[in-house]
């Protein structure tokens, strides 16, 4: 297709103000943004896009008389803190946080502004002074990764620099179009310690997710301490895809994962797999298995092999003093049971133990979360969460037993593994991930519409999306941030912005631009030709 070529500097002008001329089905790579960040950023060209953005008026600078304000309810005092911790390190800046709503940067609750709901938020930027106010905390919390985003990117440096510090006028006036935002880390298949876990939760924080979904166990490992069940510890976790040494978390440090992720306004699901992806439970607890003989530890990444036994009361014991303990550490609504892969399980099995599983989770006042194989080989419990990992060609029947669920009462969450799985390979050449579900491009990853995805769905049954990542092939934070890094943020997108008003080739500039703060915040990204980055990066 001929491409319609402008004068190279017009069509740079035209990109930096991501009306490029290109044909979006270029092969070609699309032509690089301006190397620096403009001083001050446009108000509204962040990731995720606002709901509603009116530019207008001289900007708001940060100086070092700036003093934040928390005025009101306490929880508003946490936020500014955090604020001024972002905006310390680069800055030099004192910036004290002071009860004077007066202050230049004043963050105010209002209990009022119901059409801000859980999590919007009002932003107003001038010369002096700059607001942000919301009906909670959290949409506070939300409100100030805008403004971190309006700020240059090296206000994520941790060093001091020398520079203006400016949000561009206007008012930006926020809210998500879906209230479940997720993203999943599988630290089952290889291990990752607490403070790798943390980097991800503030990776995913500056793009306003609100849940971290942790998948705990699954054939390699098993990676939660349980008091009453210590062998899945002290035998589950010694391995991970491999053979490296594996690992887990403690009672005290998952309730200190939970802690910090709650800080950020990020609700944790933590995930038990169950009935399959149970091998190493069942090398810890041989009496599980139907004929009692231990398997052995699994550093492979085959799946679909292991399953725990219907006919034997241990399982029900065991189901019940993992998935009790867990309840009990964790503050949020759900309880991930998994039961996706049971390969090995006869369909009755699993429906006889996925009965059983799941009143274990509301005894606890909890709701179920589960893979969609659950409305499709078993019975949800009303309230359930359907997570659908399907892709674009999963047959039809199986989509229609999700919508069945849905007119049931269940809530959907999307996570369609061709569009949203990212340990997908980005293209045939990408070194890490896999690519059993074909591979997801940043632009595949980005164009689908969460609200009319699933036929029979409709958006007000959708909860949201969320973004697995799945780490057979990932061991590293470096190779969790090379796959997350740039489809993360368009998935966020996805279920923060309102569905019009945004398409590939405006979006893919303010992704683009993004690459100014992944630098700055040390990121390991990859740099998709599919993007239009920075010149010189
Ligand atoms: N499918 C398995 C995961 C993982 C994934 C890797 C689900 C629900 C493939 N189940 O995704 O355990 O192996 O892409």
């Amino acid at each position: 297709m001929r491409r319609r070529l402008l004068a190279p500097a017009v069509l740079l002008l035209a990109t930096a103000l991501g009306c490029t001329e290109a044909d979006p089905g270029a092969s070609g790579p699309p032509p690089a943004l301006p190397a620096a960040e403009p001083e001050v950023r446009p108000l509204g060209r962040i990731v995720p896009l606002p709901a509603s953005v009116k530019p207008g008026g001289a900007p708001y600078a940060l100086t070092a008389a700036t003093r934040v304000g928390a005025s009101g309810h306490p929880g508003v005092r946490a936020v500014a803190e955090q604020l001024a911790a972002h905006l310390r390190p680069a800055t030099g800046f004192r910036l004290p946080v002071v009860a004077d709503p007066a202050a230049d940067l004043a963050l105010a609750l209002d209990p009022a502004a119901a059409a801000l709901g859980d999590e919007g938020y009002e932003l107003r930027s001038a010369p002096g002074r700059l607001t942000l106010t919301a009906r909670t905390p959290a949409g506070l919390y939300r409100g100030v990764q805008t403004v971190r985003q309006q700020l240059p990117a090296d206000i994520e440096r941790t060093t001091v620099r020398h520079r203006s510090w400016k949000i561009a006028g206007g008012t930006v006036r926020d809210v998500p179009r879906f209230p479940y935002r997720g993203a999943m880390l599988d630290v089952a298949r290889h291990f990752f310690t607490v403070d790798e876990v943390k980097a991800y939760v503030d990776r995913v924080a500056l793009y306003k997710y609100n849940v971290l979904h942790l998948h705990l166990s699954d054939d390699q490992g098993w990676r939660i301490a349980v008091a009453s069940r210590p062998r899945l510890t002290a035998v589950g976790a010694a391995a991970e895809v491999g053979g490296g040494p594996g690992g887990f978390y403690t009672r005290e440090q998952y309730r200190e994962l939970v802690r910090y992720a709650a800080a950020r306004h990020i609700e944790v699901v933590p995930e038990i797999d169950l009935p399959g992806h149970t091998n190493a439970a069942l090398v810890s607890y041989p009496e599980l298995t139907c004929d009692g003989k231990a398997p052995e530890p699994h550093t492979g990444i085959d799946t679909g092999f292991s399953s725990l036994c219907a006919e034997k009361e241990e399982t029900y014991a065991f189901a019940a003093d993992v998935l009790g303990e867990i309840a009990a550490l964790t503050p949020g609504r759900f309880l991930h049971i998994g039961g996706d892969e049971a390969d090995s399980t006869a369909p009755a099995d699993y429906r006889a133990m996925t009965d059983r599983f799941q009143p274990l989770v509301a005894r606890h006042g909890k709701k179920v979360m589960a893979w969609h194989q659950l409305a499709v080989d078993g019975v949800p419990a009303p309230g359930t969460l359907i997570q659908y990992w399907g892709l674009d060609r999963t047959p039809g029947a199986e989509k229609e037993k999700v919508a069945e669920a849905v007119r049931a009462g269940a809530g959907v969450v999307l996570s369609p593994a061709d569009r949203a799985y990212l340990d997908m390979k980005y293209a045939d050449d990408t070194p890490l991930g896999l690519r059993w579900a074909g591979t997801v491009s940043v632009r595949r990853s980005y164009e689908w519409d969460p609200g009319a995805y699933l036929p029979g769905v409709p958006e007000s049954s959708v909860a949201g999306v969320e973004a697995p990542l799945w780490t057979e092939t990932l061991s590293t934070p470096e190779h969790l941030d090379t796959m997350a890094f740039p489809r993360l943020p368009g998935l966020a997108e996805l279920g923060w912005s309102p569905a019009g008003g945004r398409d590939w080739d405006t979006y893919r500039v303010r992704l683009g631009e993004q690459a100014h703060r992944w630098d700055a915040l040390g990121i390991a990204w990859y740099r998709s030709p599919e993007v239009p980055w920075p010149a010189g990066r």
